[in-house]
């Protein structure tokens, strides 16, 4: 089984600018419309109650915040190092539309031109499946991620489906994965899922730095 060992905040930039400076390809990216549950998640993911904030009124992360996470494959003791990235939640509407415009610009910013992104986290309310603003954001990441870099869509709050809607929905996204938080349930999925696509690439990284320098 892989875990989460250890998760801490590192740092706050307001932009893609002011990130912080790395030479690795190994940062999960989450992104989800205002108040789906990003912040209940990467808690949930990193066994951490109050990593990230989480809270009832709706916009409140505005900056793009940093955390490094230890995973840890309990079978063999191999340990894996990467950064969780929590983007501000987009689409909220109760904001002026200087600064939604400004805001969204920002995310665009972020997800096109951060080097060190390997997977996008795209989150989705499963009680709202196809809500214009988060089609519009997968059809953003799969016109610009990179060949290396990876989509991963999950759905929160399961919680609030029964179990007939709940098989509906697996049924038309397949390759969706399905958390509730509150109850803890896929989180487990979904740490297993990027423990192995962030160790394959590292791999690979290093496969080809091997190569090159016998160049
Ligand atoms: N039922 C249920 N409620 C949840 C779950 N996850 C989060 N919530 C609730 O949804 C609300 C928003 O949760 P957050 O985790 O703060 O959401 P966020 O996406 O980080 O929101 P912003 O940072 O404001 O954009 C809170 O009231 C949570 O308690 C879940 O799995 N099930
Ligand atoms: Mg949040």
């Amino acid at each position: 089984m892989v875990e989460i060992v250890d998760a801490k905040f590192i740092t706050s930039a307001p932009n893609v600018a002011a990130a912080p400076e790395s030479d690795e390809h190994n940062e999960v990216v989450f992104m989800a419309r205002s108040n789906v549950g990003k912040s209940s998640l990467l808690n949930a993911l990193t066994n951490h109650k109050g990593l990230a904030k989480v809270s009832s009124t709706p916009g409140k992360t505005k900056l793009i915040n940093y955390f490094d996470v230890t995973f840890m494959d309990r079978d063999t003791n191999d340990k894996l190092i990467a950064k969780f990235v929590d983007l501000p939640g987009f689409g909220y509407a109760k904001v002026s539309k200087a600064m939604k415009h400004d805001w969204e610009k920002n995310l665009t910013d972020y997800i096109a031109n951060r080097e060190q992104i390997k997977i996008f986290v795209h989150l989705i309310d499963c009680r709202h499946p196809h809500l214009d603003i988060d089609t519009a954001v997968s059809e953003f990441l799969i016109e610009h991620a990179r060949e290396d870099q990876y989509i991963v869509q999950i759905f929160t709050k399961i919680d609030k489906l029964n179990q007939k809607e709940q098989s509906a929905l697996r049924r038309e996204f397949p390759s969706a994965l399905m958390v509730s938080s509150a109850k803890k349930r896929g989180t487990h999925k979904v740490i297993k899922l990027l423990y192995d696509i962030l160790k394959e690439s590292q791999e690979n990284e290093a496969k080809e730095e091997v190569t090159t320098d016998e160049d």
